[in-house]
């Protein structure tokens, strides 16, 4: 007769550590059997997110945060948003861990430990905005299908990690070369291990930048698993989907990188602006590279109320891809008139930059009020949603917060 096997004490404690409690009769348990409470994990404490972040999916992970929850500087990992196009690589073994460099125009194919990276090349740190294409799709009518990002989408953490120029002048790069291309070590949802869930890149300029990285820490830890865990690209001011999370080979290549969400309508918009719903021909849709002005308002959060007589104090961030934002300015009378508020200088290039203001209201009642940011080529916010395309890219309408003066 087979033996019973029971659940180890060490599966156990491990269990009992995901769970937050004891299992008290946990011995009587059978080898094999699911509790229940690990069968419906909590997204929140398995990813340590804060409890008010917005799950938009969860097969694969989708979670946002909202406006409120981006108050900090940088960006802490509880408050950053989580976009996964496949399934989270399970079992990773970082000291086994190696990068690629490979494609047509890499002179010689190299692979490196993630030792040799952090021993070989030299370390910097960068506050970057990474914001996802999609980030204010919930917007878009006729409606665009994918995750309903609301304003949540963006984040602004502290990347460390090695040039990602370094490494590929390291393997060498030919004269041909065009764009890099990612490869990463999550699994389409299909589970096919030939399918990849996405495998994006960028132009060399892009590549060759001082700020792009290919990172180890997030806020000077260890990246988190789900942003990454243990190597990821990091492009900021570009749509985040160009920081390829678990990155094990780049390939440098001879033309526009054709992996899996580079064409058709993924991550492209229509290159002249076209009416809500018209159909594009694939030919006529261009690659979304720089990110838009944006802004958001942090503090406080939408619906406050405050007491007749007294100023509120307003804060939040902007960002403008791979430009500055020069000026910042808010309304509270639905954009009529505008007034100007201090916008900080970014800490380094591609990282937000932060607007505080102090507002006084004329009277009780119902106010919103809006935030608009411009770049330092003269480009404004929109007051209202932009450009309509295809998949809901690239809403980067003015925030609006709602208060009641009483
Ligand atoms: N390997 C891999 N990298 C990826 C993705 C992914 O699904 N797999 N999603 C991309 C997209 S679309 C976005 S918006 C960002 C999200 O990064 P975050 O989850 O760390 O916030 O990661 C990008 N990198
Ligand atoms: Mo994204």
């Amino acid at each position: 007769m087979k033996r019973r096997d029971f659940v180890r004490k060490t599966t156990l404690s491990s269990l009992a550590t995901l769970i937050g409690a004891e299992i008290v009769f946990g011995s009587n348990l059978l080898e094999g059997y699911n509790l229940l409470a690990v069968q419906d994990p909590d997204p929140f404490k398995m990813f340590n997110k804060n409890k008010e972040m917005i799950v938009l999916n969860d097969k694969p992970w989708n979670i946002e945060a909202q406006a409120h929850l981006l108050d900090n500087k940088i960006t802490p990992n509880t408050a950053m948003f989580i976009r996964n196009n496949g399934l989270v690589p399970e079992g990773i073994d970082a000291k086994n861990w190696t990068l690629t460099i490979d494609g047509e125009s890499v002179v010689t194919q190299k692979t490196y430990t993630l030792d040799d990276l952090k021993s070989k090349f030299e370390q910097h740190t960068y506050q970057l905005t990474l914001e996802c294409g999609g980030n204010g799709r919930n917007e878009f009518n006729p409606p665009a299908k994918g995750n309903q990002w609301t304003v949540g989408a963006v984040h602004c953490a502290t990347w460390t990690g090695i040039r990602l120029r370094d490494v590929l002048e390291d393997a060498g790069i030919k004269n041909n070369a065009v764009y890099i291309g990612y490869h990463s070590a999550d699994l389409h949802l299909s589970g096919d291990p030939k399918k990849e869930p996405i495998s994006r890149g960028a132009p060399m300029i892009k590549s060759l930048q001082d700020e792009t990285l290919l990172a180890f820490k997030m806020n000077g830890k260890d990246i988190p698993l789900i942003h990454g865990y243990p190597l990821r690209l990091v492009a900021g001011g570009w749509p985040a989907s160009v920081s390829g999370k678990w990155v094990n080979r780049i390939s440098i290549r001879n033309k526009v990188h054709d992996g899996t969400k580079m064409t058709g309508t993924a991550y492209r918009v229509p290159c002249e602006p076209v009416a809500p719903g018209e159909k594009v021909k694939d030919e006529d849709m261009c690659i979304i590279e720089s990110m838009p002005v944006k802004s958001i308002i942090t503090y406080p959060k939408s619906g406050a109320i405050i007491q007749d007589g007294t100023s509120l104090k307003i804060r939040g961030h902007a960002w403008a891809g791979e430009l500055e934002v020069s000026k910042m300015e808010y309304s509270i009378d639905f954009g009529a008139t505008w007034k100007d508020c201090p916008i900080e200088k970014p800490v380094n290039r591609l990282a937000w930059q932060h607007f505080s203001a102090s507002i006084d209201f004329p009277k009780k009642g119902y106010y919103e009020i809006w935030a608009r940011a411009t770049d330092t080529q003269g480009i404004a916010q929109p007051m209202l949603l932009p450009g309509w395309n295809p998949k809901g890219y690239l809403n980067n309408a003015c925030h609006r917060i709602a208060i009641k003066v009483t």
